[in-house]
């Protein structure tokens, strides 16, 4: 049975000003959505359960997006797992918390394909999850996520909440994090280029082997597949979400390159991890619901670099917390 939602319904998106917490505000202002609630770290710390229910009683939101958390690459996942585990525990379990005490009507959790283990036979369906060990890279981060689905999956059998969980797979686009040492492959590898554009003769260094494989969703797309999953997905178990499709770093390099800067050189930096050897998504229980990705890769590149272009002084900032 779908959801009818009403556009005066009260939206919660957690984590509005990210990557993919904008995206799917916009997607909710374009789809004619009035009543979009957000609240800036200053207005609520979601690591405090009691200012997130005096914030859910005043707020009264009747459905939630929470995307709010620590998010980062590979080298950031490895260096800072505590922190990775911490916030991204505490944030979930605050607004879930909520969710149930102010009987939000339904919420929508966005997990990671990071959650999958890191030797499952590809491509990786949702009933994989926790048949053998993690990757070790993003293991603190995984874990969390791994607790915030289950978290769903316990409030509907005990309480009765329709908690949906989706699990992205690796995501980018405007408003992405752009900084060399904490952002995922595709932006890193956008701004490495562009800056090498600057200075003749310097080489890009392209972490790990090259030949990892990863699978890239654009964040317009995901927002997408958030509003239709809110309206069409009731199930207790997570759903995948991705392009089916996937390409190697190497590849992905090459790809970049010749959109930003065809005249650079490209090298692999072998000391860097590769992380997952691959993690390309089944998403036919997705398809078979009626949802695809419209955006191809090197569109979705090519906007992204024109997006960075744009934002350049915001892009290159100081690196997300
Ligand atoms: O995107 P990424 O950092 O994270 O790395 P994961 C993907 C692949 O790109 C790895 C290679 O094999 C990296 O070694 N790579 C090449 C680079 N050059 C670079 C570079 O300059 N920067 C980065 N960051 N990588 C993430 C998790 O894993 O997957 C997140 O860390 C999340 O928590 C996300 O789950 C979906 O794809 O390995």
């Amino acid at each position: 049975m779908p959801t009818l939602l009403s556009r005066a319904d009260r939206i919660y998106v957690s984590g509005h000003l990210g990557m993919v917490g904008s995206a799917i505000v916009r997607q909710l202002q374009q789809n004619g959505f009035e009543n979009i609630l957000t609240a800036t770290r200053a207005e609520v710390d979601l690591c405090d359960q009691q200012a997130v229910d005096y914030w859910f009683a005043d707020a009264r939101p009747d459905y939630v997006i929470h995307v709010a958390g620590k998010v980062g690459g590979i080298h950031a996942n490895a260096a800072y797992p505590a922190d990775f585990m911490y916030d991204n525990l505490m944030i979930q379990a605050t607004v879930l918390r909520s969710a149930l005490n102010h009987s939000v009507n339904k919420l929508l959790y966005l997990g990671s394909s990071c959650i999958y283990p890191r030797e499952c036979p590809q491509p990786i369906r949702e009933e994989y999850l926790l048949t053998s060990p993690l990757e070790p890279t993003n293991e603190a981060y995984a874990l969390a996520k791994i607790t915030g689905l289950k978290s769903c999956q316990y409030y509907r059998q005990q309480h009765g909440c329709n908690f949906i969980s989706a699990m992205p797979t690796n995501l980018y686009g405007p408003r992405d994090n752009f900084d060399p040492q904490s952002s995922h492959v595709l932006p890193a590898l956008i701004r490495k280029f562009h800056e090498a554009k600057a200075e003749s003769g310097q080489k890009v260094s392209v972490w790990g082997s090259g030949n990892a494989c990863r699978e890239f969703l654009h964040v317009e797309d995901l927002a997408c597949a958030c509003l239709f999953l809110l309206e069409n997905y009731e199930a207790e178990t997570p759903i995948n979400v991705g392009t089916g499709q996937e390409i190697s770093i190497a590849n992905l390099a090459k790809l970049v390159q010749e959109i930003v800067a065809p005249a650079t050189e490209l090298q692999f930096d072998a000391s860097k991890p590769d992380g997952t050897p691959r993690k390309l998504l089944d998403v036919s229980r997705l398809h078979k619901l009626g949802w695809h990705h419209t955006t191809q890769l090197r569109d979705g590149i090519q906007s992204t670099y024109q997006w960075f272009l744009e934002n350049l002084q915001a892009a290159v900032s100081a690196p997300k917390r």
